[in-house]
């Protein structure tokens, strides 16, 4: 039985951007579907209060965060390497553009026109997940869109001169585009702007061809005793740092520093320059190390 484990649900993109992944490197995964809007009472015991998806599973081991999930496959799968060192800066570069601007160019006006797609309460849910002064300084959607048709452009002018974002071969940076285009392209009037250019027609086409490598789906319930029957491996990877803003053995609470910020608390168990992993006792399931990247999040030490 494979051992991991992503907690997802359809139609969310960023769970396909780790899913082209598992398609990459043709790996045997197992997926269990979480709710689209908040409580995800099958997430929390793992998380802890981190509500993103997707969560990747390892055990009793926690990922949160597609761009160290991602990491964490590299290293466990390295027979099948996805970007390589000469390209891994620009990919993670070009990663972080597609997560970020891109997907907020593209998500607003998508939802809109997809609306009869998710649950009745999306709209409510995903405004309370928003900063209020992100949500007060709200542009247009018309102007939005305008942008990400100019994105369009720039991602044209790359797959018209090559096979990939990077060149010749699917790196990380064509997974995170690749996630946003995907999930834009279920709105009728965003799929129109995307076939107009037929080079990133036929890339988008190229990669959902790769499939979603071998896939099986299991009950969440599965998911939760998997982790209960584990216990976390604390030893620090070799690349542990001394970090005298997050020591070893202290409390802290971890919470995403752009929208949905649900807080884990736990105990520092290891921190490396981009990362660290915090160890937390839950009621249902024991004992948890959940691993954050350090880019994208906030650290408050607590007693
Ligand atoms: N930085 C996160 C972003 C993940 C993210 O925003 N995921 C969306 C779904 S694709 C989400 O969690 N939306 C709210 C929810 O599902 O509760 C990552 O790379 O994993």
């Amino acid at each position: 039985m494979s051992e991991l484990i992503l907690h997802q649900y359809e139609l969310s993109p960023f769970s396909k951007k780790v899913i082209s992944i598992f398609a990459y490197k043709n790996l045997a995964w197992h997926a269990v579907e979480q709710p689209v809007v908040a409580p995800k009472p099958d997430l929390t015991p793992l998380t802890g209060g981190y509500r993103k998806i997707p969560v990747l599973q390892i055990g009793a081991h926690v990922y949160c965060d597609t761009k160290l999930i991602i990491r964490e496959l590299e290293a466990r799968y390295p027979d099948t390497p996805l970007t390589p060192p000469e390209l891994l800066g620009a990919a993670e570069l070009i990663a972080d553009w597609a997560d970020h601007r891109l997907f907020s160019n593209a998500a607003t006006p998508s939802i809109f026109e997809i609306a009869e797609l998710v649950p009745p309460e999306f709209f409510a849910d995903r405004a309370a997940m928003q900063r209020p002064e992100v949500m007060a300084a709200a542009l247009p959607v018309e102007h939005i869109k305008a942008q990400f048709v100019l994105d369009l452009q720039m991602i044209n002018r790359q797959l018209s001169a090559a096979d990939f974002m990077l060149g010749s071969r699917f790196t990380l940076a064509d997974a995170a585009v690749f996630h946003v285009l995907n999930f834009a392209g279920s709105a009728p009037s965003l799929r129109a702007e995307i076939d107009a250019h037929p080079a990133i027609r036929k890339w988008l086409k190229g990669i959902l061809d790769m499939g979603q490598g071998q896939r099986s789906d299991i009950e969440p319930s599965a998911a939760l005793d998997i982790a209960r029957d584990a216990s976390p491996d604390l030893t620090p990877p070799a690349n542990a740092i001394e970090d005298a803003a997050l020591t070893v053995g202290a409390n802290i609470a971890i919470r995403p520093n752009d929208y949905g910020q649900e807080e884990t608390i736990g105990e520092i168990v290891w921190v490396t320059a981009d990362a660290l992993a915090v160890k937390r006792t839950d009621e249902q399931i024991g004992d948890v190390l959940v691993h954050y990247p350090r880019l994208g999040y906030l650290f408050e030490t607590r007693d």
